[in-house]
């Protein structure tokens, strides 16, 4: 065991969004990436289905890091870089972002004392270092302090919690170059359409029923699809390289989304496997560029989705535990920006052992 993993690293848990995971500061990680991922991937209890050895819980979304440091940009607060530790591979990604993890990483900064609260509310630049783009949050800070307390709700977490909006601009090609890296709105792979795009998360898009399946099914059902998850991940691993992402075999990215007419009055239906799971929910940043991929002329999500009018447009995305408001500005025919409401928990605030 390494000297950084007997003394422990200061480090707070924290709910962001529908997600969980720990959220360090840059300086108290180890500066070498080997062996930051190593006490990293110790912490978790990866690699380990169930991660009985370690504080992640055997669940993509409960096996995240957020790394926050005091930004040098005159545009940012704060630098945040998400890291994701698979849960049954020895794997420390860096390759995808996070917009639940996100939702921490402004009440986290005030906690550490990097931003000052100012006033009933506080507003973070947030420099998304994994994308090189710029996401503004709002905080709840009454008294000087963050308050976790209040009355939003947003799917996929009971109960109600203080609002964090977020606000995302020119996250168009965030990890792949472009809004469409193939410069196409549809490409057929392995027989399926299917919309490559990145508005903030690399995503495939396809037709739920061009893979056999209507769209309603529970994340469990789909999971336990053995044939679904082949032709998924076939499809996955052509769409890597398309996609400018290269080799995608040992990476998070590209996102893997299924849609189908919308059930509860949205704009669209969802199912997303993130990429070997599927999410009880989706990913915001996934919101996001399922979304853009509904505002495309054609695509299998375009031919599907129930577009409102206006240059302000709110697009409900349907999932397995609810919806997704996305409020999408246009500008000349296409995303601008991107708003999303979340909100986050401090769960605990100590030591963590690698
Ligand atoms: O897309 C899951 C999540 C995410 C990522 C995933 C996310 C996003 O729900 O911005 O939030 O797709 O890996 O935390």
């Amino acid at each position: 065991m390494s000297e950084t993993a007997q003394a422990g690293i200061r480090c707070m848990w924290m709910r962001g969004g529908t997600s969980k995971g720990g959220y360090f500061l840059a300086e108290d990680l180890p500066a070498d990436v080997a062996a930051r991922d190593a006490f990293l991937l110790g912490a978790m209890g990866s690699p380990d289905a169930r991660q009985i050895d370690g504080m992640g819980g055997g669940d993509p979304l409960t096996s995240k890091v957020a790394v926050v440091r005091r930004s040098q940009r005159p545009d940012a607060d704060v630098d945040y870089l998400f890291l994701q530790v698979f849960v049954d591979r020895a794997v420390v990604t860096d390759a995808q972002n996070c917009g639940n993890i996100l939702a921490g990483v402004g009440p986290f900064a005030i906690e550490r004392g990097l931003v000052a609260a100012a006033g009933e509310q506080t507003e973070i630049r947030i420099f998304m270092e994994n994308t090189g783009q710029i996401a503004v949050a709002r905080v709840e800070t009454p008294d000087g302090r963050v308050t976790y307390a209040g009355e939003a709700r947003i799917d996929g977490v009971p109960g109600t919690s203080a609002p964090i909006p977020i606000t995302f601009q020119d996250t168009a090609g965030s990890s792949c170059g472009a809004l469409l890296p193939t410069g196409r709105e549809v490409d057929t792979i392995d027989g399926v359409d299917c919309t490559l795009i990145d508005n903030g998360m690399p995503c495939v898009v396809m037709a739920a029923d061009a893979l056999g399946i209507e769209g309603t099914e529970t994340p469990e059902e789909l999971e336990a699809d053995t044939a679904l998850r082949a032709r998924l991940e076939a499809i996955r691993l052509k769409a890597g390289p398309m996609m400018n992402l290269g080799d995608v075999a040992q990476k998070s990215v590209p996102k893997m989304t299924m849609v189908s007419p919308a059930r509860a009055g949205g704009t669209v239906s969802t199912r997303t496997f993130i990429p070997h799971t599927c999410h009880d929910a989706i990913g915001v940043l996934g919101a996001v560029s399922v979304a853009t991929a509904c505002l495309l002329k054609d695509g299998p999500a375009a031919r599907i989705a129930t577009i409102p009018e206006g240059d302000e447009k709110t697009l409900s995305i349907e999932h397995p535990t609810g919806e997704m408001s996305v409020i999408a500005t246009m500008r000349g025919g296409i995303v601008a920006n991107a708003a999303v409401l979340r909100t986050a928990r401090k769960l605990f605030d100590g030591v963590i052992f690698g």
